[in-house]
């Protein structure tokens, strides 16, 4: 390279960047928050050859995973979720009491963004997901804005994604689920027919239902991870991730299911 022009570097990102969103207008399935259950999700999809992108609000996909327990940046897997991590080329160390094992909390989340990612997924970070779209039936996409816009309280209108099924996988917040009910009243399909909260920590009984409350919560509109236990009242369990893992698949499989229909 004889010389380097300042234009060549903005214009190639702007057209790469361009390319990408308005290949992402329509999609099958948007996954709203990049922790565990939402890139495990969008690697499934990926996989199974459906069209997925995923809206993180921060700069970096990770959600919680990152800081493993209280920032020791270990996570601790249960045997039943082994496998999964070992499909995308994570090895967990089995732990000195039988049935734990433990993973780099890093190497974990670097390694199944790399996968989802290969598979297909698109990830749009640092923007968030602020609404849904609604046709007082069905979710039938999502509402889009720079996460930094909001940040600074700039009153700018969104941007609208269409997906065939919406993820919510923002977790303890339960974020986008929340403004459909929020806005709109719509019942859910859950025992209260609202957001019924998340309990305090019971990691056993929090590591089951997480993945027997991952599902269709309304039409159009999933629930994956942290969210599905604080849309049914499930318990918190702590720095354990073998049920986001295993919640995120399960999502993948239903969706993949239904658009095979
Ligand atoms: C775009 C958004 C929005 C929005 C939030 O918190 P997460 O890691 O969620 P899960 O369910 O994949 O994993 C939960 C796990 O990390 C955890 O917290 C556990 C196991 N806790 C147990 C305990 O006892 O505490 O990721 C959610 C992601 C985050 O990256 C958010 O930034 C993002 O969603 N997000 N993205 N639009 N409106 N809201």
């Amino acid at each position: 390279m004889k010389s380097l022009d300042d234009t060549i570097v903005s214009r190639a990102i702007i057209e790469k960047f361009f390319e990408r969103l308005k290949n992402n207008l329509r999609v099958d399935v948007a996954i709203c928050g990049g922790g565990p259950a939402g890139m495990i999700a969008a690697y499934y999809l990926a996989n199974f050859g459906h069209k997925v992108a995923i809206f993180e609000r921060k700069l970096s996909v990770g959600g919680g995973m990152w800081g493993g327990g209280m920032m020791f940046n270990f996570i601790v897997i249960q045997e039943g979720a082994v496998p999964l991590l070992q499909e995308i080329g994570i090895e967990p160390e089995a732990y000195s009491e039988e049935g734990y094992f433990t993973a780099c909390s890093v190497r974990t989340m670097t390694t199944l963004t790399a996968k989802a990612t290969e598979a297909g997924a698109t990830i749009f970070n640092a923007m968030t997901v602020e609404d849904v779209v609604w046709d007082g039936e069905k979710v039938g996409g999502v509402v889009v804005n720079w996460s930094a816009a909001q940040v600074a309280g700039l009153h700018i209108d969104p941007l609208t994604i269409n997906a065939k099924y919406v993820i919510d996988a923002t977790g303890h917040e339960t974020d986008v689920l929340k403004t459909l009910v929020r806005k709109n009243g719509v019942k859910l399909n859950t025992p209260t027919g609202n957001i019924a909260g998340e309990q305090s920590m019971f990691a056993l009984s929090g590591e089951t239902d997480v993945v027997k409350n991952t599902g269709e919560v309304y039409p159009g509109m999933f629930v994956a991870g942290m969210a599905a236990n604080a849309a049914f009242g499930g318990h918190r369990m702590g720095p354990i991730f073998g049920g986001m893992l295993l919640s995120g698949k399960k999502a993948a499989e239903i969706i993949h299911n239904l658009l095979s229909e």
